[in-house]
């Protein structure tokens, strides 16, 4: 069994108090977990860390973010078991997928630092000077979905803007953040630059929110924690990113090349069992080519294979979903059923027949479940779409109209004949309770810092 310790200050440590880390692959416990309940210590060590982090160029925290990727990089099938391991997860998505991005998010703010430019506005009489100061300390918090992907995805512009940060991953996949700090130990980060805490989110999280001296928190997670994160970091001015849930739609228009629909769409409805915040949970389909579509997508749907949900409660919150389909009029179309095996394993599900305005068609549920519906005219669909209280991402697929089409998605990201093609540099996040802000390129660097104007009046 694996024995989970905090990273504060450069130091492994425990607490008095641990709790079990469940494989979601056959309910075995795999690692021990501290339950943290104060972050002080972790606060002390990255206050005393942040000023000389943040005192160096930003090339030499460039140089940092590359020997991280580098130790990642030559550790990239540890961290793909590990990950594999703790979200039960097929190997290969934790290698391609979560490592993978993992090491790319520390290369690519490396070199996105070593290209950024100082921002200057030229008056007739003066030079504005925008110079990027460090917020101080700041907490990043991250779910299970995509455990190091997300929580990299975090730390690498945090430090690359001179602040020291604490990380706190999800208590359900804690095994690669504590990996991370193993592997940031042994480069010699310098002490309390990096701490990573582990334990319950309303624990060990809400400390982390609201602690006075922690400056900003960027959290991705659930809506409904996303309220109480917000709820408590606004009254303190805390800057604030939130990346919370998503119901996003694929949208097939008559046009479209069903070469690359169908297996762009159905990756879109279960990679990683349906559980990423882009993942397209509802398929639109125009009239016309439903017959021919579907009987491809159900097709292809035969060999797609996915591993268990993040765990047993989590499997019975989607199976929930699929009796409230039943309830709300709904047809099984393929799955809906749990395997005879040990572990959260739920066949991926196809439902027809719902309103787009019923509950399991507008409400989050986080799994490899996918409501199907059906329109005549494309501003159907457009209504289709926009009609949840989420605005994550989309897909939309069609030869002519892709870009019109998406214009009127209120969403923070769309994708036209492919899904979840990313490039590092764009804003990433979503609208209404999806979210607020964006991460990413230049957004990311604005988040994590504080832009400063400086006027010089020429004589
Ligand atoms: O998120 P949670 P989880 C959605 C999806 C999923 C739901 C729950 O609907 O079913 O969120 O997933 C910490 N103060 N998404 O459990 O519970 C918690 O410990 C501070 C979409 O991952 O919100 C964990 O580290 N922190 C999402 C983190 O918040 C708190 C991806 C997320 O936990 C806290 C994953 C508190 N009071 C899930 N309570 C996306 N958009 O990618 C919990 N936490």
């Amino acid at each position: 069994m694996i024995t989970v310790e905090n990273f504060v200050g450069g130091n492994f440590v425990t607490t008095a108090e641990t709790f079990h880390d469940i494989s979601p692959l056959d309910g075995s416990v795999i690692a021990s977990i501290p339950r943290t309940k104060s972050v002080e210590n972790a606060v002390e060590a990255a206050i005393n860390a942040q000023s000389s982090w943040g005192s160096l160029s930003r090339e030499e925290r460039c140089d940092w973010l590359d020997k991280i990727a580098d130790a990642l990089s030559a550790n990239k099938e540890e961290i793909a078991r590990l990950e594999s391991l703790d979200t039960g997860k097929p190997h290969d998505v934790a290698f391609n997928v979560d490592a993978d991005r993992s090491i790319n998010n520390f290369r690519f703010f490396a070199q996105f630092g070593r290209e950024m430019e100082q921002e200057t506005f030229v008056m007739d009489d003066a030079i504005n000077h925008v110079i990027r100061k460090p917020i101080g300390v700041v907490g990043l918090i991250s779910p299970w979905n995509l455990p190091l992907y997300l929580l990299t995805w975090k730390i690498a512009p945090a430090l690359l803007m001179g602040n020291s940060v604490i990380a706190k991953p999800s208590e359900i996949t804690p095994l690669t953040a504590h990996y991370l700090s193993q592997i940031c130990k042994e480069i010699g980060l310098p002490d309390g630059v990096l701490n990573i805490v582990h334990g319950y989110g309303p624990e060990v999280g809400q400390a982390i929110v609201e602690h006075p001296s922690i400056k900003a928190i960027s959290f991705t997670g659930g809506t409904s924690t996303g309220r109480i994160v917000a709820a408590t970091a606004a009254p303190m001015f805390k800057k604030l990113s939130l990346e919370l849930g998503g119901k996003n739609a694929s949208i097939i228009l008559e046009d479209a090349d069903l070469d690359k629909a169908v297996p762009g769409v159905l990756r879109a409805s279960f990679l990683n069992s349906g559980q990423i915040c882009l993942c397209g949970s509802r398929v639109l389909i125009h009239s016309s080519i439903y017959e021919e579509f579907m009987q491809r997508y159900l097709q292809e749907l035969e060999s797609f294979s996915i591993g268990p949900v993040i765990s047993t409660e989590h499997r019975d919150k989607v199976l929930s979903y699929i009796e409230l389909a039943k309830q709300e009029g709904g047809t099984i179309l393929a799955g809906g059923v749990v395997p005879d095996k040990a572990g959260a394993w739920i066949e991926p599900t196809v439902i027809t027949g719902l309103s787009h305005t019923s509950r399991t068609a507008t409400e989050e549920i986080f799994g490899p479940v996918v409501t199907i519906h059906t329109f005549d005219e494309d501003s159907e669909a457009i209504e289709m779409a926009n009609c949840t209280e989420y605005g994550l991402a989309g897909s939309v697929w069609s030869k002519e109209k892709g870009f019109e089409i998406a214009e009127q998605i209120d969403s923070g990201m769309v994708w036209v004949n492919t899904w979840l093609h990313r490039d590092l540099r764009v804003p990433f996040g979503g609208v209404k309770n999806s979210g607020v802000g964006r991460e990413g390129g230049m957004w990311s660097i604005g988040f994590f810092s504080e832009a400063v104007n400086i006027c010089v009046k020429e004589d």
